[in-house]
Formats: structure tokens, sequence, C-alpha cells
């Protein structure tokens, strides 16, 4: 928690100077997302995101010696990518909540949001760009190849709503581009905007990429046994609308009955005809 808050101390003034040169109506959505005001524009103390990712970049700079400030346009380049992500994953999932809050499509549109998503991605090189450290085209590289991981990931993620045979390494390789590869961006940004060598680097993305990959597990438990309020997401969304995380996998490939009652549930055609909360609350619990 001190590191994050030390983060955000560095990152908030640079994220939010960034978020100020967008034209008023795309600055007012992205605010609202951030949790720093509400649907009209006022500001609020709401919960924000946990800034992860911007504050690995810059605690990767200090441990490859240089100082978190070196690298704070990197930090908010990946805390726009992350952002720009959710909001057009809420999009793609139709979910409600994000953060505690009703999601940004759901306030202001479907389209409102996917454009304000679009411009945090923009902006993201752009602060990149201009950041006048001689690594910036890298960064810019690096960070775009990891928007192609999460495209992909994405699309798998899609892709395994509609079956009910995924396997334990397609579900790992999945989260690995979903989330693994933009928490090693993150790591190896820090790294080359901390002026690390080569070998060092590649060794903070692989760490990067491995902590990305536990994290999604641990939110793929959280999704299933962690209190809502916590999660800030209904309670069982992701079984409800078909999610193949890793414990869904593990009990569909178990041969089990409560793996088979898993599975069954899955033959229906709309998210709606998923397990009741109930239900599934018991076929978890066994
Ligand atoms: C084109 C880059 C791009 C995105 C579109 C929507 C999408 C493709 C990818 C989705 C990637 C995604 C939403 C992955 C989930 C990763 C995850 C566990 C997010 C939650 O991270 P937290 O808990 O979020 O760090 P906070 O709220 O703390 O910021």
């Amino acid at each position: 928690r001190e590191a994050l808050a030390w983060s955000r101390h560095h990152v908030d003034p640079a994220l939010r100077a960034a978020i100020d040169t967008l034209p008023e109506d795309l600055r007012h959505i992205a605010g609202y997302h951030f949790g720093w005001w509400d649907e009209h524009g006022r500001p609020i103390e709401a919960t924000g995101g946990k800034t992860m990712r911007s504050a690995l970049v810059l605690l990767t700079a200090e441990a490859v010696g240089s100082t978190a400030q070196a690298a704070v346009p990197a930090a908010v380049a990946v805390e726009l990518v992350h952002n720009f992500s959710l909001l057009h994953d809420d999009v793609i999932d139709a979910d409600a909540t994000r953060r505690h809050r009703p999601t940004a499509w759901s306030v202001f549109g479907v389209s409102a949001a996917i454009l304000a998503g679009d411009a945090l991605l923009s902006l993201a090189t752009g602060v990149l760009a201009d950041s006048g450290n001689p690594v910036a085209l890298r960064g810019v590289r690096l960070l775009n190849t990891a928007v192609q991981g999460l495209i992909q990931g994405q699309i798998m993620d899609l892709a395994f709503e509609q079956r009910s045979d995924v396997d334990v390494a397609e579900c790992q390789r999945m989260a690995r581009n979903k989330t693994g590869v933009l928490l090693g961006a993150a790591c190896e940004l820090g790294a080359l905007f901390g002026d690390a060598g080569g070998e060092q680097t590649e060794h903070l993305r692989d760490f990067g990429n491995e902590l990305g990959l536990a994290f999604q597990h641990v939110d793929d438990l959280l999704g299933i046994w962690g209190e809502s309020e916590h999660t800030g997401k209904p309670a069982y969304s992701d079984l409800r609308s078909h999610k193949k995380t890793l414990p869904v996998v593990f009990a569909l490939n178990s041969d089990t009955s409560a793996g088979r009652e898993l599975a069954s549930g899955y033959h229906h055609d709309t998210p709606d005809s998923a397990p009741e909360p109930t239900n599934t609350a018991e076929l978890v619990d066994r």
C-alpha cells in the first residue's frame, strides 16, 4: 500500500496533466473512469484503480539504480494503456460495474466510452514520445507489442466463452496475454527508462510477465470466492458470462459431477441462462 501511495504521488500529477490535454467531453469520461469526477464532472473521492502497473514501472526504475522521476512518463503511459483496455473491456463484456461504480459506457454510452478508450491509447504513445528520453521510441515499440498481446488475450477470452473444453495450458496462454504482457511491459519500461542493461531488462520483463499471470489467477479466484464489496464486481459475474477462468477450467477438466454440472450450464446460448448464483455458490463450494 505504501508503494502504491508513493507511486501515485509521483504519477498522478503527470497523469492528470495528460488527461487535461483531451477535448472536454473525452476528458470528462476519462476523469469519471479514473474516479476523479462524478458523471457531471464534479470532483469526488471515489475508489480509483490500484495503479499497480505504474507503481511497477517506478519500482523497477529504482531497482536498477535510477530514480522514480526518470520513469514517470513510462508509468503514465502504462496506466493509460491499462485504463484504455478496461474501458473497452467493460463495453465488450457489457459489465455494469467497475471499481464499485457504474461503468463509463453505462453512464456515457457505448460509443463515447470506446472513443474515450481510444483517446487514452493515443495519449499513451504521445506521452512516451514527448518524454524527451532517448529510449522513447523503443518504449513506444514495446508498449505497442504489449497492446497486441492484450488484444490477442482478449480475443482468446471471448472465443473461450463459447467452449467448455478449454484446458489449463490454453487458459494460462490467454492470461499471459491478457494480463501478463502489460505487467511485463511495465517492468521492461521501468528498466529501459532507468537505463538498465539488456539482460537485466529482459529478466525484469520476464518477472513482470509471471507476476501478471499470478495476478490474473488470483483475480480469477476472487471472481468466484471474493466478496463483491472488495472486488467491485457483482458476485459470480465471471461464471454468469461463461468466462473460462482458472478455477472454472480446473472444474471443467476434473471429471467430477461438479465439473459436469458446470459444463452443462454452458450448453445454453445466453449468459442469462447460466447457473443461478445460489446454485453456482454450491457448485464452487464443492
Ligand atoms: C486493444 C489494448 C486493447 C484492449 C482491448 C479489452 C481488451 C482488448 C483487453 C482486456 C484486457 C483486460 C481487461 C485484462 C484484465 C486484466 C485485469 C485483471 C484487470 C484488472 O486490473 P487491476 O485490478 O485494475 O489492476 P485496477 O482497477 O486496480 O486498475
